[in-house]
């Protein structure tokens, strides 16, 4: 049996009308500000600058011929076809054999130091056809906030091996879009692209140049992260000793909906805080029972 007739809420409304028991209420949608815009145009204009990267590590070591020792190769700077005089020396590099599918891929996890939010990943690798050394089949890409479990696997298989009229050993940029993705530790794990490559029964080289990170500070980023104001109404109404309320919600005064339990009254004013940040506009009112 429902406690709240009809008939008992029209005469409460009826009698108090202008008082305490229904509200009607207006509500913003939501506040815009000139200072949430400026903090949002700030924030992109950082992703200019390269996140720096505080070390990497490889997961299968590379070839003794190209390798590198200091772990820098990928993050000075420097490339192949950045340099005056070309040269392998810049490149650090893998031999693998198409056929053989158990063959360990090279990975490289990069460690940013600390949380941030990464935009794009400009992967630069090497190509010299002549030499059998050739473009990647792809690269999967993983976060880690702890460098221990690796999330969001993406893979991505833009790399481009056809030739450069221009130049016999040259470096190309493949560039991916992790839209956003917060991550301290970032793995890269090349695939092999033996179906494709001409000489498929050869082993063939995967070079690396350069690999540089594009996003922003997590902290330059809290005002776009965090910072929303929205509405909500704190309502209040008296109670009596031993009466039972109910609030209830509408947003067109003839569909109510309860809003939290029923209500003991102890002789003190009752305030209840709502939400409002999806609503253009609500009614409230308050029942009572007798
Ligand atoms: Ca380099």
């Amino acid at each position: 049996m429902d406690a709240f007739a009809p008939a008992e809420v029209a005469l409460m409304v009826e009698s108090q009308q202008k008082k305490k028991d229904m509200a009607r209420i207006n509500i913003p949608r939501k506040i815009s500000t000139l200072a949430l815009a400026a903090l949002t145009f700030g924030a992109l204009s950082l992703q200019a600058d390269p996140l720096v990267v505080l070390s990497y590590e490889y997961s299968k070591p590379p070839a003794e011929n190209y390798p590198d020792p200091d772990r820098s190769k990928l993050t000075d700077g420097q490339t192949v076809s950045g340099a005056e005089e070309p040269s392998v020396d810049y490149a650090v590099g893998w031999i693998e054999n198409p056929t053989n599918p158990d063959e360990p891929h090279p990975a490289i996890t990069f460690d940013l130091g600390e949380m941030k939010y990464i935009d794009e990943i400009v992967i630069s690798y090497v190509l010299w056809p002549s030499a059998g050394v050739r473009a990647p089949k792809e690269v999967r890409v993983s976060y880690s906030y702890d460098g221990e479990a690796f999330l969001m696997e993406d893979a991505y298989t833009g790399f481009d091996g056809s030739e450069d009229p221009e130049a016999s050993l040259f470096s190309r940029e493949l560039s991916v879009d992790p839209d956003r993705q917060a991550a301290r530790f970032v793995r890269l794990d090349f695939r092999q692209g033996g179906e494709e490559d001409p000489n498929e029964n050869r082993s063939v080289w995967h070079w690396f140049d350069e690999v540089t990170f594009h996003g922003a500070e997590i902290d330059d980023l809290t005002g776009e992260a965090s910072s929303r104001i929205y509405t909500a109404v704190e309502l209040e109404f008296p109670t009596e000793v031993g009466r039972i309320y109910q609030v209830q919600g509408s947003q067109d005064l003839e569909e109510w909906e309860d809003i939290g339990d029923k209500i003991l009254g102890n002789g003190e004013p009752y305030q209840l805080f709502q939400s409002t940040r999806t609503e253009d506009r609500k009614f409230f009112r308050v029942l009572t029972e007798e």
